[in-house]
């Protein structure tokens, strides 16, 4: 298990209380890719440094507490610039990865069919490719001096060709696949099914409701972060409107995910634009509710879905010992015809039922 030092830049005016809530999050990234957070550091600026992110002193001081307590890995909770990875490479001994390397790397690691693993690569590759530039201009100090084109720098150039090529492969293949789905979708339209979308923040239980409304098998769920990176589907029947409505699974959200990453996943939430109506699944347990519901409200205003129809579904009132708290929550979402289940125990199936039914008779008639 990698050994991991936790580093935070926050602006002067956020409380430690809320960097330490931002940090516990990225904790749990950590964790479910396999790592270990020994040392957590908390950097207050105005902003960012350009150079170095954290500051050339504080950066400093983060290597010595690498080097005395033997760390494997810096992460820093934020996006780094190429220019600010190729100056903390000149730093620090171990390697430094971004929020973003954290999210690959969980991704690569519960990727499992050829769609998810190629949307991956694509994120990786744009990711990375920025990063190379900053590189060029290292590199190219190993060549033959002033006005002359290194060693290095051709090298670069071979690489970033390549890597544009595979980049444009992926791309085509995810086209190929995406027709693929239209037309798959087409079929379901001409059999006059409608589809609700399950969505919201990762690890909220959209997975776990999709087992207990469809029953469907081999789903995969955890107390992890990102479980769940392909389109699941599953059929419920509903009986008072004697129609079958399909329920599709689909990737989870976080904070701060920067758009090339939700561009790189467009095929997979294909299935939430085309969908008839959204179920915004909540983790009522979460103490960061509020935020959460604002993310996952912006990540679907970028898809274009703001105006579709759309159910708040709050899970885990098992968790749940003062009651007030929903009663506050379904004053304050009441326009999102809000609904309390526990998808774990199998409460408020019925409620959630009555919804789907009376939105599927005013949607699809
Ligand atoms: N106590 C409780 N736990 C739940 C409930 N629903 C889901 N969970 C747990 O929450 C965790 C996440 O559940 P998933 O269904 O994988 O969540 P998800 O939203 O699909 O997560 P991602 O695919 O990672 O976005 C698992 O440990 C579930 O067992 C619930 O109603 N009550
Ligand atoms: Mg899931």
């Amino acid at each position: 298990m990698d050994k991991v030092i936790l580093v935070d830049v926050i602006p002067k005016e956020t409380s430690r209380k809320t960097a330490e809530k931002n940090l516990d999050e990225l904790s749990l990234l950590i964790e479910t890719y396999g790592g270990m957070v020994i040392v957590k550091i908390i950097q207050k600026r105005g902003r960012p440094s350009m150079k170095t992110y954290l500051g050339t002193g504080k950066a400093l001081e983060v290597n010595e507490i690498a080097e005395a307590e033997k760390a494997d890995l810096i992460i820093i909770n934020g996006l780094l610039k190429p220019n600010q990875v190729q100056y903390l490479f000149t730093i620090f001994k171990i390697p430094v990865w971004d929020r973003i390397d954290v999210i690959l790397k969980i991704f690569d690691k519960h990727a499992k069919t050829d769609e998810a693993k190629m949307q991956i690569e694509l994120a990786r590759l744009k990711h990375e490719f920025p990063k190379l530039y900053g590189q060029g201009t290292r590199l190219s100090r190993l060549g033959g001096g002033i006005a002359t084109r290194g060693p290095g720098e051709k090298y670069l150039e071979t690489k970033k060709r390549h890597l544009r090529a595979r980049i444009k492969e992926i791309e085509k293949k995810l086209a190929v696949i995406k027709k693929v789905h239209n037309k798959q979708r087409q079929v379901r339209k001409r059999k006059n099914l409608s589809t609700a979308a399950l969505v919201g923040y990762t690890n909220s239980g959209k997975t776990t409701l999709l087992q207990t409304l469809t029953h469907k098998k081999n789903l995969y769920i955890a107390d992890e972060l990102f479980a769940t990176l392909d389109t699941k589907i599953g059929d419920m029947w509903l009986p008072e409107i004697q129609e079958k409505i399909l329920i599709a699974d689909t990737i989870g959200f976080i904070r701060d995910l920067p758009p090339f990453l939700i561009n790189s996943f467009l095929a997979t939430l294909d299935e939430v634009r085309n969908a008839d109506i959204l179920l915004h699944v909540i983790d009522v347990s979460d103490p960061d509710i509020t935020n959460k519901i604002e993310v996952v409200e912006k990540i679907l205003k970028e898809l274009d879905c703001e105006d579709k129809k759309k159910l708040y579904i709050f899970n885990k009132i098992d968790l749940i010992k003062d009651a007030s708290i929903l009663v506050e929550l379904k004053q304050k979402y009441n326009k999102f015809d809000p609904i309390f289940i526990s998808a774990k125990n199998e409460k408020g199936m019925d409620d959630l039922k009555k919804a789907l039914e009376s939105s599927a008779q005013n949607l699809f008639g």
